[in-house]
């Protein structure tokens, strides 16, 4: 089966689907259909009605949303889920995934209105409130337990950190969360964060 998936080169949210494809050796099983969502009739829309990436389009129908994705995907492999169905693990996986999803989500909409604004509509209180959400959620992330076990969480988690590196690197997320920043070396070095490094 070969699944087509709405990409663009520099979403962490893509990016995020990716990492999980090959955490789960789905990657070959997925191709590539590059998609520029700021075209005003851009095709992605067929197939995503909002306009964005990621989406996925598979013989059971289009995914799209990066959390969607990961769940079909979760259902096509044989081991353990990456996304626990039940267990104590599942809150904790969860949670940890709503603040790393959250964080890339407000870096997103940093980095949409530095780049995509007119330079004169460009609001720095928008700026400063998407920041302090960063950091106030990376401080909540750097008291809870982290493992290097592959899952939904962590694989957010990393593409989380690299996208806060490509793209906000003036925050230096690393500065006094010495445990959160060895985590991240760790977890970067997976053959699955290798192989999906963002490019402009
Ligand atoms: N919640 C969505 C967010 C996806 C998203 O915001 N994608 C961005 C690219 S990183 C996009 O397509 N933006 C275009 C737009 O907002 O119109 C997800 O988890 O996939």
């Amino acid at each position: 089966m070969t699944m087509k998936l709405w990409y663009s080169p520099a979403s962490p949210f893509v990016r995020k689907v990716l990492v999980f494809a090959h955490e789960t050796g789905l990657a070959d099983k997925i191709a590539l259909v590059p998609g520029n969502v700021w075209e005003p009739d851009t095709k992605i829309t067929k197939d995503n009605p909002l306009g964005k990436v990621p989406a996925l389009s598979t013989p059971d129908g289009v995914f799209a949303g990066s959390f969607l994705c990961c769940e079909y995907l979760d259902t096509l492999h044989p081991g353990p889920r990456l996304i626990p169905q039940d267990g104590p693990e599942r809150w904790p996986v969860l949670q940890l995934h709503a603040f790393a999803d959250g964080m890339i989500e407000a870096t997103v909409a940093s980095v949409t209105e530095q780049l995509r604004r007119p330079k004169e509509y460009v609001y720095q209180g928008t700026l400063d409130r998407q920041n302090a959400k960063i950091m106030r959620t990376l401080d909540r992330i750097a008291t809870m337990k982290l493992t290097q076990t592959s899952n939904i969480a962590t694989t957010t988690l990393g593409c989380a950190l690299a996208y806060l590196d490509f793209r906000a690197p003036q925050l230096a997320w690393r500065d006094g969360r010495g445990a959160l920043s060895q985590w991240y070396e760790t977890f970067s070095a997976r053959k699955s964060m290798q192989a999906t490094v963002p490019h402009a």
